[in-house]
């Protein structure tokens, strides 16, 4: 059975004449309609945690560009604080987070059932987005994935290396397990709850899969994800997985396989041309425009744009940039990359 929707061809494996395309952070600061709704809310959480606010921002992007995919505005970070870490976001600065390092701060941790409590409105977004978006649109639901919320949950902010989460591995592995291991858990009645509210994809980022080294890489990267992918599958198997372990360099290759997942997202590090030849033989791949160009744009953008289509128009592909848009992009550089995709 054929879908008419773009982006679920694309993960049930075709290769479309023009690929389909949604942005990394597509909700954000770059656009004023987003910088005028966060400034209603009040603050980033209180857009979080309002369903009418936080379904306005996701809906603005579609409404603007006509993506073919929305994606639920929240955060990566909710599911630490809905286990009972503190949350707070300094402005100017990013998130700061209590900190787990020891047995005893994992044992005050609140037990899984109990994350509901503190994510129903996230839920409540996806419904209204389930009924509000345009037909043709894919709603995508998100995560992150295990190894990524806990170098956030140890280190209590962003870290440029994940030294301390790094540190606590090494130091005391056992607590490091069990953490990953209630996150993991958590992550699967998280997103069931979101496939269940009406999220037809889910994507699980693993934005600092790249720190992980040789066996570590597959334990704590990997491994998480396809755990969390089987537990999905095992209940909703029609509802296909994007994985995004962000730094996997060579490591990209195998990854569908490793994980389970029907498609793997790519960072800009590597070539177009590897990726079709190394990861695209294995699946659907998402990416991976530089997020620069959406800041320097000119012809660059459009000549890189439409190598990219070029190279990767052999298998299925979903077009999108190789990490999240940034604050400073100009939105017509987006306008002018999507026309490119469409339009050649
Ligand atoms: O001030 C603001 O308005 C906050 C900026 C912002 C936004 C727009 C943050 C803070 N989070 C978000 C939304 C968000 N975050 C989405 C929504 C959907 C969309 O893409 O439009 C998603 C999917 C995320 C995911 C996320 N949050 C990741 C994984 C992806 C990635 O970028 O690598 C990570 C690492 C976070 C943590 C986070 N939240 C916000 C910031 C600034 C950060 C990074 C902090 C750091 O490492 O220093």
């Amino acid at each position: 059975m054929t879908t008419q929707k773009t982006i679920l061809r694309a993960l049930a494996g075709e290769a479309l004449p023009t690929p389909p395309i949604w942005m990394m952070r597509q909700a954000g600061r770059y656009l004023p309609e987003y910088r005028a709704t966060r400034a209603q809310a009040g603050d980033f959480l209180s857009l979080c945690y309002n369903p009418d606010l936080a379904a306005e921002v996701t809906l603005q992007p579609i409404r603007r560009y006509g993506f073919d995919a929305a994606i639920l505005f929240a955060d990566i970070l909710l599911v630490p604080q809905a286990l009972g870490a503190d949350l707070w976001f300094v402005t100017g600065e990013g998130p700061r987070l209590s900190t787990i390092t020891t047995q005893a701060e994992l044992d005050q941790l609140k037990p899984v059932d109990a994350i509901h409590d503190t994510l129903a409105p996230v839920y409540e977004t996806v419904r209204i987005l389930a009924r509000e978006l345009p037909k043709e649109t894919t709603l995508i639901g998100f995560a992150g994935a295990p190894w990524t919320v806990a170098t956030y949950m140890i280190a209590g902010q962003g870290t440029p290396d994940q030294g301390p989460a790094h540190a606590l591995k090494a130091e005391n592995r056992a607590v490091f397990d069990a953490l990953l291991a209630r996150i993991t858990e958590a992550t699967i009645a998280y997103l069931s709850h979101q496939i269940d509210a009406g999220a037809e994809v889910v994507k699980l980022f693993d934005s600092w899969a790249g720190s992980l080294q040789d066996a570590d890489f597959q334990r704590y990267s990997i491994a998480p994800m396809q755990q969390i992918t089987q537990a999905l599958k095992a209940r909703y198997p029609d509802v296909p997985v994007i994985a995004f372990p962000r730094g996997a360099g060579l490591r990209y290759a195998g990854a569908h396989a490793a994980i389970g997942a029907e498609c793997i997202a790519v960072d800009d590090a590597v070539s177009s041309s590897w990726v079709a030849k190394h990861v695209q033989n294995s699946g659907c791949v998402q990416g991976h425009l530089k997020s620069s160009h959406m800041v320097t744009g000119g012809d660059a953008l459009v000549t890189e744009t439409r190598a990219m289509v070029q190279a990767l128009s052999g298998g299925p592909h979903i077009f999108n940039l190789g990490h999240g848009i940034t604050p400073d992009a100009d939105p017509d550089n987006v306008q002018r990359m999507i026309d490119t995709v469409r339009g050649g």
